[in-house]
């Protein structure tokens, strides 16, 4: 029997964590989830191909090269590959190239959403439409805390995507467990939630599902310290007018430096609970 297999986006490697941490990182969840059963399976691309699964050497040339690296959702992806050159896949690409291989367990660390002031902007995630229209569970701490949570929720229902909680009530805000807002339905037992997941897909509603585990607590950013900081950060976008694709990695790389890079040992904590949650849910989905 082969076995359960669990895939992995490259964007939070290339523009989410810094260098050299973000390779450590990479292969860290890999290990989590081998530990667990599973297989890993990291996607990103090189050389004009989509490569499923990193050697030393790809995962150096994407870590080392960073935001120089081309940031692939669904609408750049294919001129990504065609033009040669290195690229990271986000929730959205990664979904659509997991489902290619018949995957259907991904991890993360938050996905994208609605952004602050989307009003006016339209800046809505690829990952909204990918979670949409493909078929992958995605396990991740809920949506980053730098986005428009309730409108992010919103649109998710919208949407057709089912947000399951994984053991809380409560959507999580990425650092912080909690967000006010509700889940569709909790689950504390990994058979149920496959069960729901699987009857799903069989039913013929091919939506995404989102899995939210949030952050264990004692890894938490301290409140006060994420407040300050999300403000501050998010006062700085405006003030320089950061947009478009450059917007989540500039809020990241802004918390690290306001919160003494306490953010980022909180999201390298909460992308391996992630992983290991993935590699359960992809075993109990047989
Ligand atoms: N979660 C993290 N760090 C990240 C991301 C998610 O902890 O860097 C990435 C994911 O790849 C996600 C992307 O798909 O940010 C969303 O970017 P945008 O808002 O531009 O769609
Ligand atoms: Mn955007």
């Amino acid at each position: 029997m082969s076995r359960p297999r669990v895939a992995l986006e490259s964007t939070v490697i290339s523009h989410g964590l810094p260098y050299p941490e973000n390779v450590k990182v990479a292969r860290a969840l890999e290990q989590v989830v081998r530990d667990e059963g599973a297989d890993p399976v990291t996607i990103a691309i090189l050389d004009g191909k989509v490569l499923y699964g990193l050697n030393d050497e790809q995962l150096e040339r994407l870590a080392r090269e960073g935001k120089a690296v081309a940031k692939l959702n669904l609408s750049n992806l294919a001129s990504g590959v065609a033009s040669g050159r290195p690229g990271s896949t986000t929730v959205a690409a990664t979904m659509f190239l997991a489902k290619d291989r018949g995957i259907r367990v991904f991890a993360t660390g938050g996905i994208g959403g609605v952004h602050r002031g989307a009003e006016t902007s339209f800046d809505i995630s690829a990952d909204m439409t990918a979670l949409a229209q493909f078929p992958v569970a995605v396990v991740s701490a809920g949506a980053k805390a730098i986005l428009d949570l309730p409108k992010t929720v919103e649109v998710l229902e919208t949407m057709g995507v089912p947000v399951y909680g994984w053991q809380t009530d409560e959507f999580p805000s990425f650092y912080r467990r909690t967000s006010g807002l509700k889940v569709d339905a909790r689950y504390d037992d990994m058979k149920e939630m496959a069960r729901a997941i699987d009857q799903q897909w069989k039913m013929g509603l091919n939506a995404g599902v989102l899995v939210c585990n949030p952050i264990e607590a004692q890894y938490e950013l301290e409140e006060g310290v994420y407040t300050r900081a999300l403000g501050a950060a998010l006062a700085e976008a405006d003030a320089g007018k950061i947009g478009g694709r450059e917007l989540t990695p500039f809020l990241l790389g802004r918390m690290e430096k306001l919160t003494a890079g306490q953010s980022v040992f909180s999201n390298v904590k909460l992308l391996e609970n992630n992983a290991r949650v993935a590699a359960q849910l992809a075993a109990a989905l047989g």
